[in-house]
């Protein structure tokens, strides 16, 4: 059949691309057809010329990375992904010697269990470096892994030669640059002249309702100029010779990101939809799909046709240069392992998400104190205590590490900034969202990225936290000024509904530690973490230590809810069950209980998703379901805690918004007290008996 197609061999894969992706949406009856019909000359050109990645070994860590931001084209990076023989691999990083995409993965696009599901999921489909589809996410996330890419070269690259030296590139649309998050991550990318990074915007003046005409207006090339980029404009999607000269020369290397403003026309080549937004997210139907083959000079009723030739001169090129470029690499990694071992080994364990030995070895443990110290500077303590030991422990606040204590003061930390990427510290500015992304980028490097703010302004980065719970990656999150304790500050600042937000995000580890040393336990829990992002929500008032020769000690903590307290002369009557600051109010009310002769457990529950790891005895043990007189304390959002407090158990927490005043009077009003949580105790026992 294909015999009868003429054209260059360039065009032909170019073409091959495009009704690639036509007849996966047509079979699907869903998908987005026009954006890739239109960018496969620029992904062609990209990959095929200049991206550095060898498809039998798409985890080779000096790759360069390729982040398809308008995920809603996924086709146009599973044809690529299929075209190039990008090999699956393991969850240990081991090619498993079959596809990454296959042709019949091609003609399931969009299926139940698919490895091309609507949009691109990074731990599905290898090739697939990051999830994208919320617009802006995708480039916002480049950014990350461009500042992973520049610490790792500081960190790594000894002699004349460069270990790491990889490019970041991302395609983006119209979407991407309106949303908020790419403005930021643009603004913080500029600011630290990360000149690995390339952006092609593709403009094509269409988005779902239209014409951009309708909502965007700015001249998106003067925007980026200002914010330090290197901008160049290719006017014709089509004009591989000019885009190949601009990527060339942006790996020949700036002292700046670029953007190249690709112009294009959606839907290339169908006859009536082409240009409209049509073409942006529903099939082409038969006769337009027809048409556009005609004008293609495909053979009009072939359908996922890969002609002779196409396998064959991708192998040649992105294949060829990629393989070299890989052995090349190793090669000199075996050099440099015998020349460095230990930075060798580092490079080994980043990879494979391991800890070196020794990484916690001076966590202090501390000691009883009734005054006590706020979470937030525990945790200070602790992380300055881990990350000498950590070297790739990296990351940063947006502004407020004064406050969020997240600063690594030991010696030689160093600030992470243009021209000095070896430091350890970000400053990712007032900028929540892009900071979110640009932790889990540097995650997908294999950085072992955090990022801090106050728990309100989770709010500002959560599809960011979202996506690292997607792509089951272990992206640190640290959040203080935990609830009303905040005080004066008021209701702007104090969050109500964050942590329920948190917890409800699948796969997502929250942490809410009760003193010192359930802070050290919960960094314990979380630099183990491979594959689920953690959230660390720390307090900015002081939380007594807790004596662990009376109390229980703090490594309950891995099984999310533990004993901290039982009664000394039988079985409980009542269960107290706290969270963070809210603990010590469950102890002081046990300790007033016995007094009256009343039996209470206290449980502290810093992590509802480890508890539910727990299996059936050990949770029975904590709370066994013979004892249903219990109460429940939080400072936030109730909705849930009937899981632990059970139906007729009580639940001491938040059904409005807080207010500004000082600590103490906020506690008093909202119910926070001691003795608020032993009327509620006696009640429950009385309801009970
Ligand atoms: C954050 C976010 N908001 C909305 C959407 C829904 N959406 C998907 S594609 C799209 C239009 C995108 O337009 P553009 O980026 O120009 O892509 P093109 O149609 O040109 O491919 C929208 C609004 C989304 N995916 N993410
Ligand atoms: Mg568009």
């Amino acid at each position: 059949m294909d015999t009868a197609i003429t054209m260059n061999i360039d065009q032909l894969c170019i073409n091959t691309i495009r009704t690639l992706s036509m007849d996966a949406v047509q079979q699907a009856n869903s998908g987005h057809p026009g954006t890739p019909m239109a960018l496969a000359p620029v992904a062609y050109t990209l990959w095929q010329k200049h991206l550095r990645f060898d498809p039998a070994d798409p985890t080779w860590p000096n790759r360069d990375r390729f982040v398809l931001s308008a995920g809603h084209a996924s086709m146009l990076l599973y044809s690529l992904l299929h075209l190039t023989h990008v090999q699956q691999v393991d969850n240990q990083y081991n090619s498993s010697g079959h596809p990454a995409v296959s042709l019949d993965d091609i003609k399931a696009f969009r299926q139940l269990d698919s490895k091309c599901p609507g949009h691109p999921e990074y731990h599905l489909t290898s090739g697939v470096e990051t999830t994208t589809g919320p617009l802006g996410q995708g480039v916002a996330t480049s950014v990350g892994m461009a500042i992973a890419e520049r610490w790792m070269a500081a960190y790594f690259n000894t002699g004349d030669e460069e270990l790491i030296n990889y490019n970041v590139y991302a395609i983006c649309g119209d979407g991407d640059m309106m949303e908020g998050v790419s403005g930021e991550a643009a603004s913080l990318a500029g600011h630290l002249k990360l000149s690995n990074l390339c952006w092609i915007y593709d403009s094509n003046r269409i988005t779902i309702e239209g014409h951009t005409d309708l909502a965007f207006s700015e001249d998106v090339g003067a925007r980026f100029q200002a914010y330090g980029w290197h901008v160049e404009h290719v006017g014709d999607a089509n004009d591989c010779a000019t885009l190949d000269q601009y990527l060339t020369e942006f790996a020949a290397g700036r002292d700046r990101p670029t953007i190249i403003i690709v112009r294009s026309l959606i839907g290339y080549g169908a006859p009536k939809k082409q240009d409209t937004k049509e073409a942006h997210g529903e099939p082409l139907g038969e006769e337009e799909i027809k048409g556009a083959k005609r004008f293609y000079g495909w053979p009009e009723d072939a359908k996922f046709l890969v002609p002779d030739g196409v396998y064959d001169h991708f192998a040649q090129g992105l294949g060829a240069r990629g393989a070299g470029l890989n052995a090349a690499w190793r090669e000199y990694f075996a050099k440099y392992s015998k020349i460095h071992p230990n930075r060798a080994k580092e490079l080994h364990q980043m990879e494979h998400r391991e800890l070196p030995e020794g990484w916690d070895r001076d966590i202090p443990i501390f000691p009883a104190d009734p005054k006590g110290i706020a979470s937030r500077d525990s945790s200070a303590k602790v992380q300055n205590a881990i990350a000498p030991n950590l070297p790739w422990l990296v990351g940063g606040a947006a502004d407020l590490a004064p406050s969020t204590k997240t600063r690594l003061t030991f010696k030689d930390a160093g600030d992470l900034e243009a021209g000095h990427y070896g430091g350890r510290n970000m400053h990712f500015g007032i900028r929540e969202h892009a900071m979110g992304a640009a932790c889990n980028g540097m995650a997908l490097s294999k950085v072992r990225s955090y990022g801090s703010g106050f728990l309100i302004f989770s709010d500002y980065m959560k599809p960011a936290i979202r996506l690292a719970a997607l792509m089951e990656l272990p992206t640190v999150f640290i959040f203080t000024h935990d609830s009303i304790g905040v005080g004066e500050d008021g209701p702007t600042h104090q969050p109500v509904e964050q942590l329920l937000a948190l917890r409800s995000i699948p796969g997502l580890i929250t942490l809410r530690p009760a003193d010192a040393n359930e802070v050290a336990e919960s960094w314990r829990v979380m630099m183990h973490l491979k594959h689920e992002p953690a959230c660390l929500i720390l307090s900015r008032q002081p939380l007594p230590t807790l004596d662990r020769d009376v109390y229980h000690s703090a490594s309950g903590v891995a099984h999310g809810a533990y004993i901290l307290a039982d009664p000394k002369d039988g079985p409980p009557e009542v269960i107290l069950i706290g969270t963070g600051s809210e603990v010590q109010l469950c102890v002081a009310a046990h300790e007033t209980l016995a007094k009256e002769g009343i039996r209470s457990r206290v449980v502290s529950m810093p992590s509802w998703e480890l508890f539910e790891k727990q299996d059936a005895a050990y949770r029975e043990k904590v709370l066994p379901d013979a004892i249903n007189a219990r109460v429940a304390v939080e400072q936030a959002a109730t909705i849930g805690w009937d899981r632990y407090a059970g139906r007729h158990g009580a639940v001491i927490g938040m059904h409005t918004f807080g207010a500004s005043a000082p600590m103490k009077a906020l506690l008093t009003k909202f119910g926070f007290t001691p003795d608020a949580v032993a009327a509620a105790a006696r009640a429950q026992i009385k309801r009970a008996s």
